[in-house]
């Protein structure tokens, strides 16, 4: 079976119950569609328990694009409580547009960890996939974190930069692919902005994910891609 979720936010134990709910095993993929970092309490345990696991499929979010800009010029300059040893990396424009959207508890968990295992987690976010498509049967699933911006049926999706993948703000009415049987999912706006319900928001083709697992009221949610079954944490 292949899952997929977005939008963790550091909820490590919403992730782990997630996990079991779907009885995920062996035999099974999960794609996380980005922005495992930052905001909740634990944010480097996901990425270490995703590490392990061979059939985790991670695809970059904006808050795995701003923490690879900025940890560029800080990886070696992080002190154990988080904070950055060299006070002039704090002027750095990268590492300020990260502290603005709430890497505090990334940095920390990063600060935490000896230098040889920070490395290895940055190294892994590197290596995040900037999308990916799934076929089942003749369902094609068009997995990326924010949507396509600028987007042209004819733009071949390698031409995207990441900030036209990342960033983007795809709006539920309108429709990427005429084909029925091609659905785009993506994380990054919380579908209560859509709806006001922490819920998996179907809509022309568009299949938005992230329900707001580290916001009050919000869920961690999980679909599974054969037959669109929905999980709630
Ligand atoms: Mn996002």
């Amino acid at each position: 079976m292949i899952y997929v979720m977005s939008d963790i936010h550091g909820m490590y134990s919403k992730y782990k119950k997630m996990l079991e709910l779907i009885g995920f095993s062996d035999k099974d993929k999960l794609y996380i569609i980005g922005d495992v970092i930052d905001r909740g309490p634990e944010p480097i345990q996901i990425l270490q328990d995703m590490m392990q696991r061979r059939n985790v499929i991670p695809i970059l979010g904006n808050h795995e694009y701003m923490a690879l800009n900025a940890l560029w010029y800080i990886r070696d300059f992080i002190d154990s409580d988080g904070s950055v040893t060299d006070e002039s990396l704090e002027f750095n424009k990268h590492y300020r547009l990260w502290q603005m959207n709430a890497c505090r508890t990334t940095m920390e968990g990063l600060g935490r960890l000896a230098v040889k295992q920070r490395r290895e987690v940055v190294r892994y976010i590197w290596n995040f996939k900037w999308h990916k498509t799934v076929n089942i049967g003749d369902m094609k699933f068009i997995l990326v974190h924010a949507g396509f911006e600028n987007f042209s049926k004819d733009r071949p999706f390698n031409d995207y930069r990441p900030e036209e993948l990342v960033w983007c703000r795809h709006d539920p009415d309108e429709r990427y692919f005429e084909d029925e049987n091609t659905y785009v999912v993506s994380g990054h706006t919380p579908v209560q902005k859509f709806t006001g319900k922490p819920y998996i928001l179907h809509k022309n083709n568009n299949i938005f994910i992230d329900c707001g697992a580290c916001l009050k009221g919000g869920k961690l949610g999980c679909i599974r891609l054969d037959d669109l079954m929905e999980y709630y944490v």
